[in-house]
């Protein structure tokens, strides 16, 4: 919470804040932040955000696949739309900014456009997507990829950590999984894609900036790795005769920090979930299942370290005579931000009398999906040591302000351009 008059945080500023710290106490754990697709706790989030959304003005609607969605009519009805708005769902013990920042900050922006009895040559929608991390099944942007008329079917069949499809997921949550085609949009009732986000990076700080414009959306590929040995006695199996799963993909860790940590090209990979079987201190592991993340600048960087990571995890686990199962779970290209909207959100940062500085996206968003019905824009807000996908991820008041006031400013002055 922030103190009253607190240095530079207007009314939007300082509601804002508030709305982040009551949707940051939706969590499924006591005492840290998860909020996963389709859970109890994404439902009640879903229904906070629906009445926040109505009391700016929004005719509100929870559509087919959970996004929640927000319509503030322009000058006339049923004109195409500025779509703003980030996702709602967390990664685990999260921090309260990702996602919920640009959604909340949109729906204040509205609320304030409706406070003035303010209409525009265009309907400002707001969309607050279901699902941009993936965490529950290993498939992200879902919400996105449903409105933008991208959404594979053959997801609907991944399971949970608990064994439940996901169709069932949205079964039980009281959505049909065959109406998810409804969510889809035509590109002709978007006139843009514009989302204001955390920067989750240190650049801005770095900078003293508390805005900045996006240039691209880094792409990214996600893979699931298995690999099978042979589980036996701690005590009585030699180590040359042993076919030890973790400790190969202990040795598949360290080749892939390895090849990234010498990589001058931006090169990242992550290795953020592994769970070994049978799970017993005196039992040589038998099984052990991860997750490999891994990006780069460019896309063909990108590709080239893929497989260049599938070529050492290959040679390990024949070396180790481990059987290897590997698949690509999320691939996504790198997404360029469009200019003609690059140059809108510049100009509105200007026009709150900040400089005007560029920075790609190293975080993928759900802009990496919206691409495919509309062109997309983002406008990152500088946030505390760059820290994010952890509970000390935080945004200082002022730049919270800051972020609304040049959104607002953008909103207001958003200019259709024909030839883009
Ligand atoms: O993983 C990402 O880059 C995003 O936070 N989902
Ligand atoms: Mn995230
Ligand atoms: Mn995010």
């Amino acid at each position: 919470m922030i103190g009253p008059g607190a240095a530079g945080v207007s009314d939007l500023g300082r509601e804002i804040v508030r709305r982040i710290d009551a949707l940051g106490a939706i969590s499924e754990a006591p005492g840290h932040l998860t909020r996963t697709f389709l859970s109890p706790e994404h439902r009640a989030a879903a229904d906070l955000l629906l009445s926040w959304m109505r009391d700016a003005g929004m005719a509100a609607h929870l559509d087919a696949i959970g996004n929640v969605c927000g319509r503030y009519e322009g000058q006339n009805e049923g004109l195409p739309c500025l779509m703003l708005g980030s996702h709602y769902d967390t990664v685990r013990d999260a921090g309260r900014w990702d996602g919920p920042l640009g959604l909340i900050t949109a729906i204040c922006c509205v609320a304030d456009l409706h406070r003035r009895g303010k209409r525009l040559p265009f309907a400002v929608e707001v969309t607050g997507f279901a699902d941009e991390e993936g965490v529950r099944f290993a498939s992200t942007l879902l919400g996105s990829r449903a409105i933008a008329g991208r959404f594979d079917q053959g997801v609907l069949g991944v399971r949970d950590s608990a064994g439940l499809p996901m169709r069932d997921a949205l079964t039980e949550f009281g959505l049909d999984p065959d109406q998810i085609g409804t969510a889809a949009r035509a590109r002709n009732e978007l006139l843009a894609y514009v989302e204001l986000h955390i920067e989750q990076g240190p650049v801005l700080e770095s900078e003293g900036l508390p805005v900045g414009v996006v240039t691209a959306i880094t792409g990214a590929t996600r893979l699931a790795a298995s690999l099978t040995g042979v589980a036996g006695h701690a005590g009585t199996v030699p180590m040359l005769l042993r076919r030890d799963a973790l400790a190969g993909a202990a040795e598949c860790i360290s080749a892939i920090e390895a090849s990234c940590r010498t990589d001058d090209g931006g090169l990242v990979g992550t290795v953020g979930c592994i769970h070994a079987t049978p799970g017993a201190t005196n039992v040589i592991p038998g099984q052990v299942s991860f997750t490999i993340d891994i990006r780069a600048p460019t896309d063909a960087h990108r590709n080239l370290a893929v497989a260049d990571t599938v070529r050492r995890i290959e040679s390990i686990a024949n070396r180790r005579k481990l059987l290897l199962q590997l698949d690509v779970t999320h691939e996504n290209r790198t997404v360029p931000c469009a200019p003609w909207l690059k140059r809108q959100v510049a100009d509105a940062i200007a026009g709150e009398g900040y400089r005007v500085f560029e920075l790609p996206s190293g975080a993928g968003h759900d802009g990496m999906a919206m691409i495919d019905v509309a062109d997309v824009a983002m406008l990152f807000v500088r946030c505390r040591g760059g820290i994010s996908h952890h509970p000390d991820e935080h945004v200082d008041p002022a730049d919270v302000d800051a972020g609304a006031r040049v959104l607002l400013r953008l909103i207001e002055n958003f200019r259709v351009l024909t030839e883009k």
